[in-house]
């Protein structure tokens, strides 16, 4: 069965996530699928994506797949990570994407969400960022992915609580574009891929671009990167990561040592 749909009508191209059961979490295989539907659409020149999970979903994705997340003492987001490749594909794709939203978002889902380009969602969504939760250090590319997108102080609170937030905050925070019942997103979204699709693609393509390449132009020293992948590399190497992942895997509420 397959892990992502994909159709076309027009100039826009719809994925859908299939994997209900696994509550769309981002295993690799599923990234695998959703990175080769987004290479057919570019030879296709698709002029807009629609990034949705399937109508009605209770779940949109609950994130990375845990189980695919490596032992204490790896980095669990590194550079050929399932999730960091494809929110480097998201937000490299030369035409807009559509996040299309039901239900709830979890983890690296929620920067999933952040690296589309508009957001329409329904009132039942809500965004929870996990690491904390998991024991995981997030990493450098992902927290600016979120900083892009959400006021300092709510991402704080948002990582530091790993609770969820709710439809009508992001709304008022500007995070998401709008939000729309359950039987009217669907014929919202394509309408904004329909305008889209009118305008010049390449036109549309170059500011797209321009706009990651300002939105990430912080100058980073090595001396900076390096203090920060040493920060991160204490969680990954600690008994609370270790313990996060083992809870998950065990269903139950994790117990943190702090070390
Ligand atoms: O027991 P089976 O085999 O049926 O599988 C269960 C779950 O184990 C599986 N599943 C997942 N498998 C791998 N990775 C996941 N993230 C994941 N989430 C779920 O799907 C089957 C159905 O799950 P249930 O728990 O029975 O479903 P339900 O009662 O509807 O609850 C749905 C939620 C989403 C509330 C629940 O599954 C959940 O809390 N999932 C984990 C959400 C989460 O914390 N995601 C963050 C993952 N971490 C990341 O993305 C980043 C690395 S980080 O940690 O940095 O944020």
């Amino acid at each position: 069965m397959a892990l992502v749909l994909s159709a076309t009508q027009g100039h826009t191209g719809i994925i859908t996530l299939n994997h209900s059961e696994k509550r769309n979490a981002l295993s690799e295989a599923l990234v695998h699928e959703l990175i080769g539907v987004l290479d057919d659409f570019r030879h296709r020149e698709i002029r807009a994506v629609i990034l949705r999970a399937q109508p009605g979903i209770k779940v949109w994705s609950a994130g990375h797949d845990v189980n695919e997340l490596p032992g204490r003492g790896r980095d669990p987001l590194g550079w050929n990570d399932p999730l960091r490749i494809l929110i480097r594909t998201l937000q490299e794709y030369p035409a807009p994407i559509i996040g299309l939203i039901e239900g709830s978002v979890w983890g690296g889902a929620c920067e999933v969400a952040m690296a589309c380009d508009i957001l329409v969602i329904t009132p039942d969504v809500s965004f929870a960022i996990t690491p904390a939760k998991m024991g995981v250090p997030y990493n450098i590319g992902g927290l600016l992915t979120l900083l892009n997108m959400i006021p300092l102080p709510i991402v704080k609170e948002m990582l530091f609580t790993a609770e969820p937030l709710p439809s009508d905050q992001a709304f008022n925070l500007g995070i998401v574009n709008y939000v729309k019942p359950a039987d009217e997103i669907e014929a919202f979204v394509g309408n904004i891929a329909d305008r889209i699709a009118l305008n010049s693609p390449l036109s549309i393509g170059v500011m797209k671009d321009a706009l990651r390449l300002l939105s990430s132009a912080h100058a980073v020293s090595p001396e900076l990167f390096e203090r920060i992948q040493g920060m991160r590399r204490i969680v990954y190497d600690s008994e609370d990561y270790q313990e996060g992942i083992r809870a998950f895997r065990e269903k139950r509420k994790p117990k943190f040592p702090g070390k």
